[in-house]
């Protein structure tokens, strides 16, 4: 059945709604970054651009990266953009525009989506400086209040008792990125479980001039602890995406990981004086992985 034009949006040239792209300007690969001015520390590296497109916070640069077709998006900060760049980029490659139906099963495309991000680490042992590649992702977010994803038992156990502990009255949810990209991508990484927040400030702990709901909010993240027959359980990192990707990702098909440039620590209070080196070391060690 046709997707009706309030629900699939195309601008007039026929490009997707918010990303402004058409289906040829994307690869099978992509990488993403948070911040618009972070997309051509990506680009840069390429051999040659063909594609430089922006609509709002989402920067698009296509180019050849040691001659693979790659693609570099930037998406602003949290799910809610997640919600919009993971349904544009699959409706790119996976509904036909001139007949607005999904394609059949055996057509779709799986894609390859990287997310490099700056993140802050919840526990003493993770440097500031270091590179982590996110296992499971935490969304405390509500943007699974709208979508009906399928968590493992794990996954389902995790989140009830994030959600006891931090006494919220709706439960967080939980998803395991992909293995095969993890492999590929984050050797020599430290791997972690990422907290997604719906905001940088309270949701994360902090506080400047608003006290928090629950003062023992960091304490109790730091602390968190599931023992399971996989081992044991603890967040590791903060940040404001990854539970969104990993969870439309599982959902759409898609293949995705987080990789994150440990930026700050919330145990001794430190934020990296190098910033700007941490990610571009992480960015250059993934385009070398891709
Ligand atoms: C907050 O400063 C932003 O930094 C992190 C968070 O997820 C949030 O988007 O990621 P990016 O560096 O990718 O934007
Ligand atoms: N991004 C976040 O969301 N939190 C941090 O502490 C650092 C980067």
């Amino acid at each position: 059945m046709a997707i009706p034009d309030s629900e699939l949006i195309l601008n007039k040239d026929g490009s997707i709604y918010h990303l402004n792209l058409l289906p040829d300007h994307i690869s099978d690969t992509i990488i993403t970054v948070g911040d618009p001015d972070r997309v051509p520390s990506v680009s840069q590296h390429f051999d040659s651009i063909e594609t430089v497109i922006q609509k709002r916070e989402f920067v698009t640069h296509v180019g050849y990266y040691r001659g693979k077709r790659l693609t570099v998006i930037s998406t602003g900060m949290g799910t809610d953009n997640i919600d919009i760049l993971l349904n544009e980029l699959d409706a790119l490659v996976n509904i036909d525009f001139v007949t607005r139906e999904a394609r059949p099963l055996e057509e779709r495309i799986n894609l390859r989506i990287i997310r490099v991000g700056t993140s802050g680490a919840l526990q003493a042992d993770i440097p500031v400086g270091s590179h982590l590649v996110t296992e499971h992702a935490v969304g405390l977010d509500s943007l699974m209040q709208f979508y009906p994803l399928v968590e493992t038992g794990l996954e389902v156990e995790v989140a009830r008792e994030i959600q006891q502990s931090l006494q919220l009255d709706y439960r967080p949810y939980c998803v395991r990125g992909s293995d095969l990209l993890r492999e590929q991508l984050g050797a020599g990484m430290i791997p972690g479980n990422t907290l997604t927040c719906p905001g940088f400030y309270g949701p994360q702990g902090r506080v400047l001039r608003l006290d928090l709901r629950l003062p023992t909010l960091i304490q109790q993240f730091q602390q968190f602890r599931h023992q399971s027959a996989e081992g044991e359980f603890r967040l590791t990192n903060f940040e404001m995406e990854t539970a969104g990707y990993y969870a439309l990702g599982r959902m759409l098909g898609h293949e995705v990981v987080s990789l994150n440039a440990i930026v700050a620590n919330r145990a001794s209070g430190e934020f990296a004086t190098n910033s700007e080196a941490v990610i571009n070391d992480l960015i250059a060690k993934t385009l070398d992985r891709v």
